[in-house]
């Protein structure tokens, strides 16, 4: 016989959580800190949970600005950054900064609403299939369909987002879910360990890099995680061996030692691939084939050792013999312990290619030509820039001189984006590293076109009262397409744009515009910004002509010093 009680109904809705409640302690569990959102009426029991949460709801101006903050912010911390956006529309705005943490290996967690799922009579309103548009550019893309699983899919969202290789991951969470009553119970996080890979292959690489007559090493985008610096560095430092980086590795070692031959910014033709061509073996550290090569394997040709978490997504121009595979740090470790000491080898020809490196790298450096020439305004960053300040570009054709010519000291600190390499995410990016990094000086740098891709975050990173500084290159053009075009022998036609005024364009915003009027100007101008703190725009009208001239006639002419 059963006794019904007249309280136990009470109890039952004691014990039970809202769904929308359930799920932002879920997020509050995995310790996230912001939330990057456009939200929709979708997400409002979301929004009004959030309301008394210890978790920082920041409203962004669309869905782009949200979602890049966020993708920057697993970039940055390794936990992944949450983003929420509403159905339809809102959730097709976050495709982009999806297919960037992709790419990118950027934990990110997208949180989008859903009308409801068990009756809705609003037939297909706004109604997209966000789960299956989103699922070939996520490592996860699910919909919640009951609050009771929110606990374990949330879990199970970082988990996913954050091992390595990292990426995106979307939520969809329905309107009649959020409301729905629970009782499940949050899954708490713990840390998380990698196996470290096994002893035969250690002692393989090691005894191939003992028997190479001329190995260097190589860095990429995947040794700039968290935790790895000193690992790669004592490496480079215990072995001596010379050691170059992709774009996406800059900073993971340290670019002013005497052993860095560079950053192959181009995949081929470039003064540092003359050491590349030479090489017999490459140590691949963290690279990762969505970027750019920075060289390309041939049949018969160098042996490459490659070092990741994960093995090698093998392609046309990149098929490692070897692969030593686990936990970056504590492999590389061993791998300098099983190696024990010096490499050995004649390093003549590596430091003849380097020293001819450095003195490329320094033609145009204080050239006064204005409109200002990029050795220039590169130059007078770096002179700007301390040792931790954090410089996130945005896609143009100065990334490819940044990415050249400008020194990075340590990890992190040259955001870029060789991967998606989209335009429209270096003023987010920026904004992200200034919220985290309040003390560090930090500038976005941008194009023109990109610039105005997301120009409307402004107002968000003056409404979080960010200490920034956006550069923003003038040439009235797409000019790196312009650069492509005059490259592949085509007309000059067809990329060329106006303006707005953009001191008052920044000023309207109640940000503060600069116009640099002179190449002696730029420094200090950048120095009177960072010193006003606030957000500063500057506008930097510059002259591409250097670009045919130093990156295409200049290295077609270039030979290989015997
Ligand atoms: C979202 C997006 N659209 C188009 C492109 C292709 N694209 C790459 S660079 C570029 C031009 C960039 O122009 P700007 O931002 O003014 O920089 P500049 O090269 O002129 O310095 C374009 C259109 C892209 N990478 N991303
Ligand atoms: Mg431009």
């Amino acid at each position: 016989m059963t006794i019904t009680s007249p309280i136990s109904e009470e109890l039952v809705s004691e014990r039970t959580t809202k769904a929308s409640d359930l799920f932002v302690q879920a997020l509050e569990a995995e310790g996230v800190e912001y939330i990057f959102a456009v939200p929709g009426e979708e997400n409002l029991d979301m929004v009004e949970s959030l309301r008394t949460s210890k978790i920082k709801l920041i409203l962004n101006r669309h869905e782009q600005g949200a979602g890049f903050m966020a993708a920057t912010y697993g970039r940055l911390t390794g936990k992944a950054g949450v983003c929420m956006a509403t159905l339809g529309p809102g959730a097709t705005n976050f495709a982009t900064p999806a297919a960037y943490a992709h790419l990118g290996g950027m934990p990110l967690i997208m949180i989008t609403g859903q009308k409801p799922i068990k009756k809705s009579k609003q037939g297909q309103f706004q109604i997209v299939d966000i789960v299956n548009l989103f699922a070939p550019i996520c490592k996860m893309s699910k919909q919640i369909v009951h609050g009771n699983t929110i606990p374990s899919l949330v879990r199970e969202a970082f988990r996913v987002a954050e091992e390595e290789r990292p990426g995106a991951v979307l939520l969809e969470l329905p309107e009649d879910i959020a409301e729905e009553q629970c009782d499940a119970k949050i899954i708490p996080a713990h840390a998380r360990h990698y196996a470290i890979a096994d002893e035969t292959v250690l002692s393989e690489a090691a005894n191939r890099i003992s028997s190479a007559k001329m190995p260097l090493i190589l860095i990429g985008a995947g040794a700039n995680r968290k935790d790895v610096r000193s690992a790669i560095s004592e490496f480079v430092d215990t072995t001596g061996i010379p050691f170059f980086n992709t774009q996406m590795g800059k900073g993971a070692v340290d670019e002013r030692s005497d052993l860095f031959m560079g950053t192959a910014a181009l995949s081929d033709g470039d003064y540092l691939h003359c050491a590349i061509e030479r090489s017999d073996l490459i140590i691949n550290i963290g690279h990762d084939v969505v970027e750019k090569p920075p060289f390309f394997m041939e049949d018969g040709g160098k042996t490459v050792i490659h070092v990741n978490y994960k093995s090698a997504q093998v392609d046309a121009v990149y098929f490692p013999q070897i692969e030593v595979v686990g936990d970056l740090a504590r492999s590389i470790e061993r791998l300098t312990a099983t190696l024990g000491g010096k490499v050995l080898f004649d390093k003549s020809y590596f430091e003849t290619v380097r020293t001819e490196v450095e003195n490329h790298l320094a033609e145009g450096a204080n050239d006064p030509r204005f409109p200002i020439i990029p050795q220039r305004f590169v130059c007078d960053t770096r002179k700007v820039m301390g040792e931790k300040d954090i410089i996130a570009l945005d896609n143009g054709m100065y990334k490819i001189w940044y990415a050249r010519n400008y020194k990075a000291y340590e990890p992190n600190t040259v955001l870029l984006d060789n991967a998606l390499a989209t335009m429209g995410a270096g003023l987010p990016s920026a904004m992200l590293a200034a919220l985290l990094n309040p003390n560090r000086r930090v500038m976005a740098i941008c194009g023109d076109g990109g610039f105005m891709m997301n120009s409307q975050e402004l107002e968000t990173a003056v409404r979080l009262k960010l200490n920034l500084v956006v550069t923003v290159l003038n040439d009235n053009s797409y000019g790196m397409i312009r650069w492509k075009q005059a490259g592949a022998g085509f007309d000059d036609w067809g990329l060329e744009f106006d303006n707005p005024d953009f001191t008052q364009y920044a000023n309207s915003y109640g940000a503060t515009g600069h116009r640099v009027t002179s190449a002696e100007d730029l420094v200090p101008t950048f120095n009177r910004a960072f010193e006003a703190g606030g957000v500063h725009l500057v506008e930097v009208p510059v002259d591409y002509s250097e670009n045919q001239k130093v990156l295409i006639d200049e290295l077609a002419a270039k030979a290989c010093l015997i």
